[in-house]
């Protein structure tokens, strides 16, 4: 199987390029963040408890992210692989992510993390907040402290995909297909 963990800040492109790579490879597209927003928008409870902390820029707690991962991991048990888009987050969430794989006999092939300067990250995002109508994306401060919890709770990961050697640097500044091509070429060498 190929499993790949799409990884990177807030606004790096991770929903963008996921999307090119689970049609060039034929994975299942996981995104969190799109689990989450589909839960706020049904108001379901787990939906309700979530946007609190959404609306703040600060992170579910770990065991619900780990749940919705491990049904749908169960729920598409003939994949040919996933692409993970926002998760795993932290250091606890990989590690989970790591018995879940284990359990279905299989691995993270590749940790692809996309590289993006501080300053685009806040242009794409409030550019993106114009439309989504996200609320996480309308306000600069809590786009700087998603950014903040980024770097003191997701950035450690590096190192811990680095100890497994799985961890590639992508350029993610420049265009959506130039960095979709260097994505693309990653994956293919794994
Ligand atoms: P996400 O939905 O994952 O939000 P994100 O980090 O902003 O990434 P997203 O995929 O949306 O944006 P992208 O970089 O593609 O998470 C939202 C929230 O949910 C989190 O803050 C957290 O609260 C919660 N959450 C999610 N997962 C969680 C987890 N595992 N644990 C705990 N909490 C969790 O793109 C951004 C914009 O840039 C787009 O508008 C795009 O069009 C644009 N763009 C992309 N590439 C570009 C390029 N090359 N040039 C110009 N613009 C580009």
């Amino acid at each position: 199987m190929l499993n790949i963990v799409l990884f990177g800040p807030p606004g790096a492109g991770k929903g963008t390029q996921a999307v090119f790579i689970k049609d060039a490879f034929g994975l299942i597209h996981l995104s969190t963040g799109d689990l989450l927003r589909s839960q706020i928008a049904a108001q379901t409870e787990l939906g309700v408890k979530a946007k609190a902390f959404i609306d703040r820029g600060e992170l579910v707690p770990d065991q619900v992210v780990i749940d919705m991962i491990g049904n749908q991991l169960a729920e598409n048990k003939s994949a040919k692989g996933f692409i993970f888009d926002g998760f795993p987050r932290t250091v606890e969430q990989a590690k989970a992510l790591d018995v879940l794989m284990d359990k279905n006999n299989t691995a993270v092939s590749g940790m692809l993390a996309l590289d993006v300067e501080k300053q685009e990250l806040i242009n794409r995002l409030l550019e993106r907040g114009k439309t989504s109508g996200r609320s996480d994306d309308c306000s600069e401060s809590v786009i700087e402290n998603r950014i903040s919890v980024y770097n003191e709770k997701t950035a450690p990961l590096i190192d811990y995909y680095s100890a497994q050697n799985k961890y590639y640097a992508i350029n993610g500044m420049g265009s959506i297909d130039d960095i979709a091509a260097r994505l693309k070429d990653t994956v293919e060498g794994l």
